[in-house]
């Protein structure tokens, strides 16, 4: 049937009733399924991170998924098998404090969640292919993810330590290094302390090199600024370690291991620091100052680490009573306690060196202990500046590599530990290994059984998954220092998988990250029972080859779903390294110029702005406000100027009246040439992502064939319809429903999703070009054919290439000024 003869001819544009027409026709046709066993089509993959199920979607989903549909529209029109998947990240905190407050299991709140937002996400029209639907929280699901935690076992890349973890007075729960934002808790901002905690890991530390080198791949194609932070967090150094012998007085202890970037500075040393909070300190105390260390290291337990890091803080310290013997001169050298070593760092001790590192110099001075100058760099003594002289220069007062510059002296000082047996060469990484194990209910639970008699023992993997209870809800879930489930003695009870006595499953659950590191690739198999993801579609699928997302993930998300890739390719289920080729962070959605917020009340909320304005018009203004990496300011867009122009380029499908197929050559060849132009540019600023310059070059073929229906050759020429036929692909990747309309108007079937990308034709193409006169002193010396739109460096550098032009300027004593008046004159000052 023809839309168009089942429509009143004067019709307006109206959104509501827009979408009302083409939702549920997506939905019956599954428009956007992907065929994953189609193999006549190149593949693309386009994935958006998925969302946590907060409340409803929000404007920063709005964005993002609207920026992440051109790609995935794009290129299935451009004729690839385009997979383009959606999910929830379904477990995690706020699930399971809603579900104390409201006397809940937090399963209710979670998918009640979810089903809110799935259907704001139908309604916003994302080309998804919902029959991949996964959510991490279903059972189906985290199976996988606690098989894929054996496989890590297994491997020795899953293991427990007890070790002082950053604990959330208020949450009762750990928290991961980057979950502590200025010393308090990320999710609810309480201080955040030390606690002794028995510990599961995943050894990312052992990819720590992989992780660095592979980035290589990513170079190009991921945000420099995210491989920068990636980099940082992983912070590569490479310097010696060096062995300090403890002076005999205490002789059964030590020696002391450091790590130092400079090996060169060694025989600067004069003295010796040791973190105060590692065992390493307590072991070289003296009886006389024990006391002194106990009371000092109580004082240390209510610091956090942000200001325990921080450059200006005063330094402090305890002398443990000791001496270590420096490994060249056998000089001895006091051992000091001190906050400002870090104890999971390096060796959690290390070598002072006042004269050339800052904070040694602080201590130093604080402790008045003495300061060698040992690098003869230009600058004045350090220990009357109070500045630490860390620059470039020679070695001096160093016996063994007298005179060298910095590098050759780090490199001869490598050689001198090595002939002495004293250290060697080492790098050193900022990364530590990953702590997956939460004290909460609502996540994966981690599928061990600890047995009296034969210790740790796996869950077989038949046994999977390890569910959680049902029939814990409300108060039973409140934090207690430990997971709630221990408290669900049913539940922990279990008979040991080997010797079959009774024995207790681990209660803790598994970090969200762990869900979230694996996620894509269960997409291409997300009812798979027998196992994790098949190989083969894998192998054709992935890597992702565009991967949308927030830059609030730069660091984490991104490094453990690198990590968790590279497993897998050592595990022999993946061929790649990489899980995602390229990357796009997307800006955030801001109003007034600041993030949206409660505590502000500049919140927009997203259901009005859809409802007032419609889905494309609120898609639109997203992708046309900015290029896609950069903010948008809802304060400074204009929706309804949106909604204008979705109802101009609408008329344009109502008011042609040639048959569809008419043939354009007979039509306004300057109306085609817009036309082609804007394809042809459409390509390229695709390619490129620059999304809102694709909407602006749009608006200009709308307003040039609205022009020749008014004043042109009028509706009936062929031309028109083809300039209404290509605004209703291109703007079928930002505004789908009215580009569909339009589509049915024009008198195609639908969808306009899977039609054609437009042919661009090369003859339409050349461009318009003018004549440019140069001058120079205001004389007329010659002429040249430029682009219409050329800019004024360009033409300069032209004019001023032109042979005759060059002469006058030699002759006229070179260039003075130059003057540009683009595209038509060039005048050119000299002497
Ligand atoms: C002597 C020295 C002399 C150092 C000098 C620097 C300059 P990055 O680059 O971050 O790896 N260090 C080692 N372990 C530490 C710890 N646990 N806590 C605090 N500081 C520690 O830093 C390595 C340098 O940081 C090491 O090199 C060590 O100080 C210090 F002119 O050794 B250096
Ligand atoms: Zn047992």
């Amino acid at each position: 049937m023809s839309e168009t003869a089942a429509r009143s001819e004067k019709a307006s544009y109206d959104f509501r009733e827009i979408e009302a027409r083409w939702l549920p026709f997506w939905e019956q046709d599954g428009t956007f399924a992907a065929d994953l066993d189609d193999n006549t089509r190149p593949r693309k993959y386009v994935c958006d991170m998925f969302p946590y199920p907060s409340g409803d979607l929000h404007m920063g989903h709005a964005e993002a998924f609207a920026i992440g549909d051109v790609p995935a529209r794009y290129w299935r029109m451009r004729g690839f098998n385009v997979l383009h998947p959606i999910g929830w990240d379904s477990f995690g905190l706020p699930a399971e404090n809603a579900a104390i407050k409201n006397n809940a299991h937090p399963a209710e709140w979670t998918y009640a969640n979810i089903d809110t937002q799935a259907a704001s996400f139908r309604r916003y029209a994302i080309s998804a292919d919902w029959s991949r639907r996964l959510h991490t929280s279903d059972p189906e699901y985290y199976q996988w993810t606690q098989w894929l935690f054996l496989q890590f076992y297994k491997r020795g890349l899953a293991y427990r330590k007890d070790s002082p973890v950053n604990w959330c007075p208020s949450c009762q729960t750990v928290l991961a290094n980057e979950q502590v934002v200025d010393g308090a808790c990320e999710r609810c901002k309480t201080p955040v302390t030390k606690k002794s905690l028995n510990q599961w890991y995943f050894k990312i530390t052992d990819y720590a090199d992989r992780l660095l080198e592979d980035m290589q791949q990513l170079e190009g194609t991921w945000p420099e600024r995210v491989l920068a932070m990636q980099r940082n967090w992983i912070g590569r150094s490479t310097g010696a370690s060096v062995r300090f012998d403890i002076a005999d007085d205490a002789a059964e202890v030590g020696p002391i291991e450091v790590f130092t970037t400079r090996p060169d500075t060694l025989y600067g040393v004069t003295f010796m620091v040791v973190a105060a909070d590692a065992p390493l300190a307590e072991e070289l105390v003296t009886e006389a100052q024990r006391a002194e260390l106990d009371s000092y290291r109580e004082k240390l337990k209510s610091v956090s680490e942000i200001e325990r890091q921080s450059a200006d803080r005063e330094k402090t310290g305890v002398f443990l009573g000791s001496y270590a013997l420096h490994p060249l001169t056998g000089e001895r050298l006091p051992i000091w306690a001190s906050d400002y070593v870090l104890a999971d760092y390096g060796t959690g001790a290390v070598m002072g060196v006042p004269a050339h590192d800052q904070r040694d110099l602080e201590f130093a001075l604080a402790m008045d202990l003495p300061v060698t100058v040992v690098v003869d760099t230009g600058e004045e003594h350090p220990a009357s500046t109070g500045t630490a002289a860390s620059g470039e220069g020679t070695a001096i007062n160093s016996p063994r590599w007298e005179g060298l510059p910095k590098q050759e002296a780090i490199e001869k000082a490598i050689e001198v530990f090595e002939d002495e047996g004293v250290g060697r060469a080492e790098v050193n990484y900022r990364l530590r290994d990953w702590l997956i194990s939460r004290q909460r209910f609502w996540g994966a639970p981690i599928p061990v059984v600890h047995c009296a008699d034969c210790g740790e023992v796996p869950v077989p993997e038949d046994q999977l998954p390890v569910t959680l209870p049902t029939d814990m809800r409300g108060e039973q879930l409140a934090p207690k220092g430990k997971s709630p489930l221990a408290a669900h003695a049913e539940w922990t009870t279990v008979s040991c998988p080997e010797c079959g006595k009774t024995a207790t499953r681990d209660t803790d659950t598994m970090d969200t990250f762990v869900d979230s590191s694996w996620y894509y690739l269960r997409y291409l198999d997300p009812r798979n029972s027998q196992e994790v993801f098949s190989t083969e579609r894998a192998n054709q699928w992935l890597p992702v080859d565009q991967y949308v997302g927030g830059v609030e993930h730069a660091i984490l998300h991104l490094l453990y779903s690198r990590f968790f890739t590279k497993v897998l390719h050592d595990m022999g289920l993946v061929n790649f390294t990489e899980p995602f080729s390229a990357l796009l962070n997307q800006g955030q959605v801001l109003n007034g110029g600041k993030a949206m917020s409660k505590s502000l009340g500049n919140g927009v909320d997203l259901g009005e702005q859809l409802d007032k304005y419609g889905v494309d018009a609120v898609r639109l203004t997203m992708v046309f406000a900015s290029p896609p990496e950069d903010d948008v300011d809802w304060a400074d867009v204009s929706p309804s100027g949106s909604a204008k122009f979705l109802s101009r380029a609408w008329r344009l499908a109502q008011d042609v009246t040639s048959a569809p197929g008419a043939d354009p050559t007979a039509g306004a060849q300057p109306l085609r040439a817009v036309t082609h132009r804007t394809i042809a540019d459409a390509e390229a600023l695709l390619e490129d992502r620059k999304y809102n310059v694709v909407v602006a070059r749009l608006m200009e073929l709308v307003n040039a064939a609205r022009k020749e229906i008014d004043s042109g050759a009028g509706p009936a020429d062929p031309a028109v319809r083809e300039a209404a036929e290509t605004t209703a692909q291109l703007l079928s990747l930002v505004a789908p429903y009215t580009a569909e309309d339009m589509w049915a108007l024009l008198g195609h079937e639908p969808s306009v999703a899977n039609s054609t990308w437009p042919q661009v034709e090369q003859s339409l193409l050349v461009e318009d070009t003018v004549t440019a006169v140069v001058q120079v002193k205001g004389k007329l010396r010659d002429k040249l054919e430029v682009p219409a739109d050329i800019s004024a460096e360009e033409l300069q550098q032209r004019a001023l290439a032109l042979p005759k032009i060059q002469r006058y300027i030699t002759e006229g004593g070179g260039v003075r000024k130059v003057i540009v008046r683009e595209p038509r004159l060039v005048n050119v000052v000299t002497g």
